[in-house]
Protein backbone atom coordinates (compact mmCIF):
# COMPACT_ATOMS: atom_id res chain seq x y z
CA UNK A 1 0.00 0.00 0.00
CA UNK A 2 1.37 3.42 -1.30
CA UNK A 3 1.60 6.36 2.09
CA UNK A 4 -1.01 8.41 2.01
CA UNK A 5 1.04 11.67 1.65
CA UNK A 6 1.41 12.48 -2.26
CA UNK A 7 5.03 14.15 -3.32
CA UNK A 8 4.59 16.20 -6.16
CA UNK A 9 5.58 19.85 -7.04
CA UNK A 10 3.32 22.73 -8.47
CA UNK A 11 4.89 24.90 -10.92
CA UNK A 12 4.38 27.45 -13.56
CA UNK A 13 3.45 26.04 -17.13
CA UNK A 14 2.80 27.46 -20.53
CA UNK A 15 1.32 31.03 -19.94
CA UNK A 16 1.95 31.28 -16.32
CA UNK A 17 -1.01 28.58 -15.53
CA UNK A 18 -0.19 26.59 -12.49
CA UNK A 19 0.66 22.82 -13.04
CA UNK A 20 1.29 19.57 -11.01
CA UNK A 21 4.76 17.65 -11.87
CA UNK A 22 4.83 14.21 -10.84
CA UNK A 23 8.49 12.50 -10.52
CA UNK A 24 9.17 8.92 -10.46
CA UNK A 25 12.69 7.14 -9.95
CA UNK A 26 14.72 6.77 -13.29
CA UNK A 27 13.89 9.98 -14.96
CA UNK A 28 9.78 9.44 -15.58
CA UNK A 29 7.46 12.03 -14.95
CA UNK A 30 4.38 13.43 -15.58
CA UNK A 31 2.42 16.70 -15.60
CA UNK A 32 -0.76 18.09 -15.28
CA UNK A 33 -2.35 21.26 -15.65
CA UNK A 34 -4.89 22.79 -13.39
CA UNK A 35 -6.50 24.12 -16.03
CA UNK A 36 -8.75 21.28 -17.20
CA UNK A 37 -7.18 18.49 -14.75
CA UNK A 38 -5.57 18.31 -17.90
CA UNK A 39 -2.61 15.39 -17.96
CA UNK A 40 -0.05 17.34 -20.64
CA UNK A 41 2.43 14.86 -20.39
CA UNK A 42 4.10 11.23 -19.35
CA UNK A 43 7.19 10.43 -20.05
CA UNK A 44 9.20 7.12 -19.91
CA UNK A 45 12.93 6.45 -18.38
CA UNK A 46 14.01 7.75 -21.63
CA UNK A 47 12.55 11.32 -21.09
CA UNK A 48 10.15 9.81 -24.24
CA UNK A 49 6.77 11.60 -24.45
CA UNK A 50 4.74 9.18 -24.90
CA UNK A 51 1.25 11.35 -24.61
CA UNK A 52 0.32 13.44 -27.96
CA UNK A 53 0.47 17.28 -27.49
CA UNK A 54 -0.90 19.20 -30.45
CA UNK A 55 1.88 21.00 -32.10
CA UNK A 56 -0.77 24.64 -32.36
CA UNK A 57 -2.22 23.47 -28.76
CA UNK A 58 -3.35 26.68 -27.20
CA UNK A 59 -2.30 27.27 -23.28
CA UNK A 60 -5.64 29.98 -23.04
CA UNK A 61 -8.83 29.36 -20.98
CA UNK A 62 -11.42 29.08 -22.82
CA UNK A 63 -10.27 26.82 -25.27
CA UNK A 64 -9.36 23.12 -24.25
CA UNK A 65 -6.25 21.73 -24.70
CA UNK A 66 -5.08 20.20 -27.61
CA UNK A 67 -3.89 16.61 -27.15
CA UNK A 68 -2.55 14.77 -23.69
CA UNK A 69 -5.98 13.67 -21.86
CA UNK A 70 -8.94 15.97 -21.93
CA UNK A 71 -11.44 14.85 -19.36
CA UNK A 72 -14.77 14.60 -20.86
CA UNK A 73 -17.45 15.15 -18.43
CA UNK A 74 -20.68 15.73 -17.87
CA UNK A 75 -21.13 14.78 -21.47
CA UNK A 76 -19.29 12.87 -24.45
CA UNK A 77 -19.04 14.99 -27.60
CA UNK A 78 -22.61 16.04 -28.16
CA UNK A 79 -24.59 13.10 -26.60
CA UNK A 80 -26.59 15.90 -24.77
CA UNK A 81 -27.48 20.03 -25.02
CA UNK A 82 -23.93 20.88 -23.05
CA UNK A 83 -20.71 22.46 -25.00
CA UNK A 84 -18.96 19.27 -27.05
CA UNK A 85 -17.30 16.92 -24.37
CA UNK A 86 -18.71 19.03 -21.51
CA UNK A 87 -16.96 21.71 -19.13
CA UNK A 88 -14.53 19.79 -16.86
CA UNK A 89 -11.82 20.25 -19.88
CA UNK A 90 -12.20 24.36 -19.29
CA UNK A 91 -12.33 24.68 -15.38
CA UNK A 92 -9.78 25.59 -13.19
CA UNK A 93 -9.42 22.60 -10.88
CA UNK A 94 -8.22 22.59 -7.41
CA UNK A 95 -5.27 20.29 -5.44
CA UNK A 96 -7.98 18.17 -2.87
CA UNK A 97 -6.24 18.65 0.27
CA UNK A 98 -8.21 15.91 1.87
CA UNK A 99 -9.13 13.54 -0.43
CA UNK A 100 -11.45 10.72 1.03
CA UNK A 101 -8.96 7.39 0.82
CA UNK A 102 -8.37 5.45 -2.25
CA UNK A 103 -6.69 1.81 -1.58
CA UNK A 104 -3.26 1.72 -4.02
CA UNK A 105 -1.27 -1.30 -4.62
CA UNK A 106 1.27 0.94 -6.01
CA UNK A 107 4.44 1.55 -3.56
CA UNK A 108 4.76 4.87 -5.63
CA UNK A 109 3.58 8.35 -3.56
CA UNK A 110 3.81 9.85 -6.79
CA UNK A 111 0.23 11.57 -6.92
CA UNK A 112 -1.86 13.93 -6.57
CA UNK A 113 -5.74 14.43 -5.54
CA UNK A 114 -7.46 16.96 -7.61
CA UNK A 115 -11.36 18.50 -7.50
CA UNK A 116 -13.78 20.56 -9.47
CA UNK A 117 -17.42 21.24 -8.41
CA UNK A 118 -19.66 23.24 -10.26
CA UNK A 119 -19.45 27.08 -10.43
CA UNK A 120 -22.85 28.80 -10.68
CA UNK A 121 -22.88 29.26 -14.01
CA UNK A 122 -21.75 25.58 -14.45
CA UNK A 123 -25.03 24.99 -12.29
CA UNK A 124 -26.98 27.58 -14.95
CA UNK A 125 -26.10 25.17 -17.92
CA UNK A 126 -26.16 21.44 -15.68
CA UNK A 127 -28.25 22.31 -12.06
CA UNK A 128 -26.47 19.70 -10.71
CA UNK A 129 -24.29 19.96 -7.65
CA UNK A 130 -21.48 17.71 -8.00
CA UNK A 131 -18.05 16.87 -6.86
CA UNK A 132 -15.33 15.56 -9.65
CA UNK A 133 -12.22 13.79 -7.92
CA UNK A 134 -9.38 12.73 -9.77
CA UNK A 135 -6.25 11.63 -8.47
CA UNK A 136 -3.41 11.09 -11.51
CA UNK A 137 -0.66 8.66 -10.19
CA UNK A 138 2.74 7.91 -11.88
CA UNK A 139 3.41 4.34 -10.62
CA UNK A 140 6.79 2.57 -9.64
CA UNK A 141 7.09 0.95 -13.03
CA UNK A 142 5.85 4.01 -15.03
CA UNK A 143 2.66 3.40 -15.17
CA UNK A 144 0.15 6.13 -15.48
CA UNK A 145 -3.20 6.13 -13.17
CA UNK A 146 -6.54 8.00 -13.18
CA UNK A 147 -9.35 7.39 -10.89
CA UNK A 148 -12.06 9.75 -11.20
CA UNK A 149 -14.57 9.20 -8.18
CA UNK A 150 -18.02 11.77 -8.91
CA UNK A 151 -20.32 12.08 -6.31
CA UNK A 152 -23.90 13.70 -6.44
CA UNK A 153 -23.54 16.28 -3.64
CA UNK A 154 -27.33 17.63 -4.51
CA UNK A 155 -29.64 18.05 -1.89
CA UNK A 156 -32.56 19.02 -4.08
CA UNK A 157 -32.67 14.82 -3.90
CA UNK A 158 -32.74 14.22 -7.56
CA UNK A 159 -30.31 12.15 -10.03
CA UNK A 160 -28.22 13.23 -12.34
CA UNK A 161 -26.88 11.82 -15.15
CA UNK A 162 -23.54 11.78 -17.47
CA UNK A 163 -21.97 10.52 -20.17
CA UNK A 164 -17.33 10.79 -19.75
CA UNK A 165 -14.12 9.86 -21.23
CA UNK A 166 -10.81 10.15 -20.84
CA UNK A 167 -9.76 11.44 -24.56
CA UNK A 168 -6.07 10.12 -24.60
CA UNK A 169 -3.89 10.83 -27.44
CA UNK A 170 -0.95 8.48 -27.80
CA UNK A 171 1.95 9.86 -29.15
CA UNK A 172 2.79 7.52 -32.20
CA UNK A 173 5.82 7.39 -34.63
CA UNK A 174 3.36 6.45 -37.91
CA UNK A 175 -0.26 5.79 -37.96
CA UNK A 176 0.02 3.80 -40.72
CA UNK A 177 2.15 1.76 -38.88
CA UNK A 178 0.13 1.40 -35.46
CA UNK A 179 -2.68 -1.60 -34.45
CA UNK A 180 -4.76 -1.71 -32.39
CA UNK A 181 -5.58 -5.66 -30.40
CA UNK A 182 -9.23 -6.08 -28.54
CA UNK A 183 -11.78 -4.46 -30.58
CA UNK A 184 -11.99 -6.94 -32.80
CA UNK A 185 -15.41 -8.28 -33.82
CA UNK A 186 -17.27 -5.79 -31.63
CA UNK A 187 -20.21 -3.36 -32.22
CA UNK A 188 -19.21 0.18 -32.99
CA UNK A 189 -21.23 3.22 -33.76
CA UNK A 190 -19.51 4.97 -36.60
CA UNK A 191 -19.52 8.58 -36.18
CA UNK A 192 -18.40 9.16 -39.82
CA UNK A 193 -21.72 7.49 -40.57
CA UNK A 194 -24.50 9.40 -38.39
CA UNK A 195 -23.75 6.88 -35.36
CA UNK A 196 -24.99 3.94 -37.52
CA UNK A 197 -23.97 0.85 -35.86
CA UNK A 198 -21.71 -1.59 -37.22
CA UNK A 199 -19.84 -5.14 -36.33
CA UNK A 200 -15.91 -4.56 -36.35
CA UNK A 201 -14.17 -7.43 -38.51
CA UNK A 202 -11.57 -10.17 -37.08
CA UNK A 203 -8.47 -8.47 -37.49
CA UNK A 204 -6.67 -6.01 -35.46
CA UNK A 205 -7.12 -2.60 -36.19
CA UNK A 206 -4.99 -0.52 -38.38
CA UNK A 207 -5.51 3.14 -39.81
CA UNK A 208 -5.31 4.55 -43.67
CA UNK A 209 -8.01 6.99 -43.36
CA UNK A 210 -9.62 9.57 -40.68
CA UNK A 211 -11.77 6.93 -38.25
CA UNK A 212 -14.28 7.88 -35.54
CA UNK A 213 -15.68 5.17 -33.79
CA UNK A 214 -17.47 4.19 -30.57
CA UNK A 215 -17.14 1.01 -29.56
CA UNK A 216 -19.62 -1.02 -27.25
CA UNK A 217 -18.97 -3.43 -24.32
CA UNK A 218 -15.33 -3.52 -24.75
CA UNK A 219 -12.94 -5.16 -22.26
CA UNK A 220 -10.70 -4.31 -19.56
CA UNK A 221 -7.97 -4.15 -22.02
CA UNK A 222 -6.80 -2.81 -25.11
CA UNK A 223 -3.35 -2.55 -26.95
CA UNK A 224 -2.10 -0.04 -29.28
CA UNK A 225 1.23 -1.81 -30.77
CA UNK A 226 3.37 1.05 -32.51
CA UNK A 227 5.43 -1.11 -35.27
CA UNK A 228 8.47 1.10 -35.66
CA UNK A 229 8.97 2.07 -32.14
CA UNK A 230 8.67 -1.37 -30.69
CA UNK A 231 6.50 0.03 -27.95
CA UNK A 232 3.15 -1.31 -26.78
CA UNK A 233 1.06 0.92 -24.53
CA UNK A 234 -1.53 -1.38 -22.77
CA UNK A 235 -4.89 0.33 -21.32
CA UNK A 236 -6.20 -0.99 -18.80
CA UNK A 237 -9.98 0.24 -17.20
CA UNK A 238 -12.33 -0.06 -14.83
CA UNK A 239 -16.14 1.49 -15.28
CA UNK A 240 -15.83 2.22 -18.37
CA UNK A 241 -17.33 0.05 -21.16
CA UNK A 242 -16.78 1.89 -24.68
CA UNK A 243 -13.94 2.61 -25.81
CA UNK A 244 -13.46 5.64 -28.81
CA UNK A 245 -10.95 5.21 -30.97
CA UNK A 246 -10.09 8.98 -33.18
CA UNK A 247 -7.86 10.10 -35.85
CA UNK A 248 -8.89 12.81 -38.05
CA UNK A 249 -6.55 12.00 -41.18
CA UNK A 250 -5.28 14.92 -43.36
CA UNK A 251 -8.87 16.65 -44.50
CA UNK A 252 -10.22 16.90 -40.83
CA UNK A 253 -7.31 18.37 -39.24
CA UNK A 254 -6.97 21.43 -41.31
CA UNK A 255 -10.29 22.35 -39.93
CA UNK A 256 -8.95 22.08 -36.84
CA UNK A 257 -7.39 25.20 -35.96
CA UNK A 258 -5.27 24.16 -32.92
CA UNK A 259 -4.25 21.28 -34.08
CA UNK A 260 -0.60 20.96 -36.54
CA UNK A 261 -1.85 19.44 -40.67
CA UNK A 262 0.72 17.10 -39.55
CA UNK A 263 -0.29 16.23 -36.16
CA UNK A 264 -2.57 12.95 -37.34
CA UNK A 265 0.44 10.68 -38.45
CA UNK A 266 1.71 10.81 -35.11
CA UNK A 267 -1.08 10.64 -32.59
CA UNK A 268 -4.22 8.34 -32.10
CA UNK A 269 -6.60 8.56 -29.21
CA UNK A 270 -8.00 5.52 -27.74
CA UNK A 271 -10.64 6.70 -25.05
CA UNK A 272 -11.94 4.79 -22.05
CA UNK A 273 -15.41 5.96 -21.77
CA UNK A 274 -19.51 5.67 -20.44
CA UNK A 275 -21.47 6.11 -23.54
CA UNK A 276 -23.81 4.06 -24.58
CA UNK A 277 -25.20 3.44 -20.61
CA UNK A 278 -24.76 6.92 -19.39
CA UNK A 279 -24.13 7.00 -15.54
CA UNK A 280 -27.06 7.45 -13.11
CA UNK A 281 -26.21 8.79 -9.64
CA UNK A 282 -28.67 9.30 -6.86
CA UNK A 283 -27.96 12.18 -4.81
CA UNK A 284 -25.00 11.18 -2.24
CA UNK A 285 -24.08 7.95 -4.52
CA UNK A 286 -20.37 7.58 -5.81
CA UNK A 287 -18.71 6.84 -9.72
CA UNK A 288 -15.80 5.65 -10.37
CA UNK A 289 -14.01 5.35 -13.26
CA UNK A 290 -10.44 4.16 -13.60
CA UNK A 291 -7.43 4.28 -16.39
CA UNK A 292 -4.29 3.05 -16.13
CA UNK A 293 -1.72 3.07 -18.92
CA UNK A 294 1.80 1.92 -19.25
CA UNK A 295 3.71 1.69 -22.24
CA UNK A 296 6.33 -1.92 -22.44
CA UNK A 297 8.54 -2.87 -25.36
CA UNK A 298 6.50 -4.92 -28.07
CA UNK A 299 7.25 -8.29 -27.89
CA UNK A 300 8.47 -10.10 -31.53
CA UNK A 301 7.29 -13.60 -32.98
CA UNK A 302 8.85 -14.23 -36.25
CA UNK A 303 9.18 -10.67 -37.46
CA UNK A 304 5.21 -10.13 -36.37
CA UNK A 305 4.08 -8.50 -33.35
CA UNK A 306 2.36 -10.80 -31.06
CA UNK A 307 -0.74 -8.94 -29.69
CA UNK A 308 -1.53 -11.94 -27.55
CA UNK A 309 1.82 -11.98 -25.88
CA UNK A 310 0.89 -8.15 -25.04
CA UNK A 311 -3.04 -8.75 -23.94
CA UNK A 312 -2.07 -12.09 -22.01
O1 LIG B 1 -13.54 11.44 -29.43
C1 LIG B 1 -13.66 11.72 -30.77
C2 LIG B 1 -14.26 13.09 -30.94
O2 LIG B 1 -15.51 13.17 -30.32
C3 LIG B 1 -14.32 13.39 -32.46
O3 LIG B 1 -15.61 13.31 -32.98
C4 LIG B 1 -13.58 14.68 -32.62
O4 LIG B 1 -14.32 15.75 -32.96
C5 LIG B 1 -12.76 14.78 -31.35
O5 LIG B 1 -13.43 14.09 -30.34
C6 LIG B 1 -12.23 16.12 -30.88
O6 LIG B 1 -13.19 16.91 -30.28
P1 LIG B 1 -12.83 18.38 -29.81
O7 LIG B 1 -14.07 18.94 -29.21
O8 LIG B 1 -11.71 18.27 -28.80
O9 LIG B 1 -12.37 19.12 -31.04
Amino acid sequence: MATERPSFELAKGINGLDKIVLRESRNRSAEVYLYGGHVTSWKNENGEELLHLSSKAIFKPPKPIRGGIPLCFPQFSNFGTLESHGFARNRIWEVDASPPPLPTNSSSNAFVDLILRPTEDDLKAWPHNFEFRMRVALGSEGELTLTSRIRNTSSDGKPFTFTFAYHTYFSVSDISEVRVEGLETLDYLDNLKNRERFTEQGDAITFESETDKIYLSTPTKIAILDHEKKRTFVVRKDGLADAVVWNPWDKRSKTISDLGDEDYKHMLCVEAAAIERPITLKPGEEWKGRLELSAVPSSYSSGQLDPKKVLE
